[in-house]
């Protein structure tokens, strides 16, 4: 959408901070021996004491209030009954609605010690996002936001997934701008615009640059690499981006 008005801008931020603060708690609780589904339920009554509504779950029947992928699972994870376990590397994705608004954040994360590639697929999945930030902004080829994620990840040795992209988002989960590639994308020349809002999402690989649905009609995974991604919801101005999730 593009955010117009005072009310826009009041309403995308209530519903930012919500799934921030789910996406914070979530974070707090993923120790080892807590299930998935354990965590997405805390979600769901955060959700619903803040009024508001899980995005994954309103908009397509999503069997969970948030997206949780553990290891060879990157995005979409179905929360169940897998049990996390020290030195998993844990994706966390929380997006949400109230009065018409959306929200979409995510994060990734190591539990407790890990392997040290790990940690720093999360790091670099953080600076990708912070280099193409700089390019949030009306007037900025939307290209130029992939272009500093695929360069991030390339000066730290890591690719980027290729077919899981940001997108627009705003008075529904998915809108235009369709897509916010993860690479420079030369047929893209689409300018951002002032009061756009996008949820920009670098997923940052060790090795595969695609990533493919499980089977189960949701999880997207790999077969022999990890992967980390960073996202937040943002509001482009000419007195720069407004981060909603924070
Ligand atoms: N929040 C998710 C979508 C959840 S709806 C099942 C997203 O937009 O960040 C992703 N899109 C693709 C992979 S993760
Ligand atoms: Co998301
Ligand atoms: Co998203």
């Amino acid at each position: 959408m593009i955010a117009k008005t005072q009310e826009d801008i009041d309403g995308l931020k209530e519903i930012g901070r919500i799934c921030a603060a789910i996406r914070d708690e979530l974070v707090s609780r993923t120790k080892p021996g807590i299930t998935t589904k354990e965590l997405d339920e805390i979600a769901g009554e955060l959700f619903a004491k803040e009024g508001a509504v899980s995005a994954p779950k309103g908009e397509y029947d999503f069997p969970g209030y948030t997206c949780i992928s553990i290891n060879e699972e990157v995005a979409h994870g179905i929360p169940g009954n897998r049990v996390i376990q020290e030195g998993d590397i844990v994706n966390i994705d929380v997006s949400g609605s109230k009065n018409g608004y959306f929200a979409d954040t995510g994060i990734s994360i190591v539990v407790g010690e890990g392997e040290a590639v790990l940690q720093k697929l999360c790091d670099v999945a953080k600076l990708a996002f912070e280099a193409g930030l700089k390019f949030a902004k009306p007037g900025s080829r939307k290209s130029r936001l992939g272009k500093a994620v695929f360069q991030t990840a390339s000066n730290h040795g890591l690719t980027v997934i290729t077919n899981l992209t940001g997108h627009g988002i705003g008075r529904t989960i998915h809108e235009q701008p369709e897509y916010i590639y993860n690479y420079f994308e030369p047929s893209d020349d689409e300018l951002l615009k002032e009061g756009m809002v996008i949820a920009f999402e670098p997923f940052i690989s060790t090795d595969e640059e695609e990533v493919f649905e499980k089977g189960d009609g949701w999880t997207y995974v790999t077969e022999k690499s990890f992967v980390a991604q960073y996202e937040h919801t943002i509001i482009l101005t000419k007195n720069g981006p407004i981060i909603t999730t924070k």
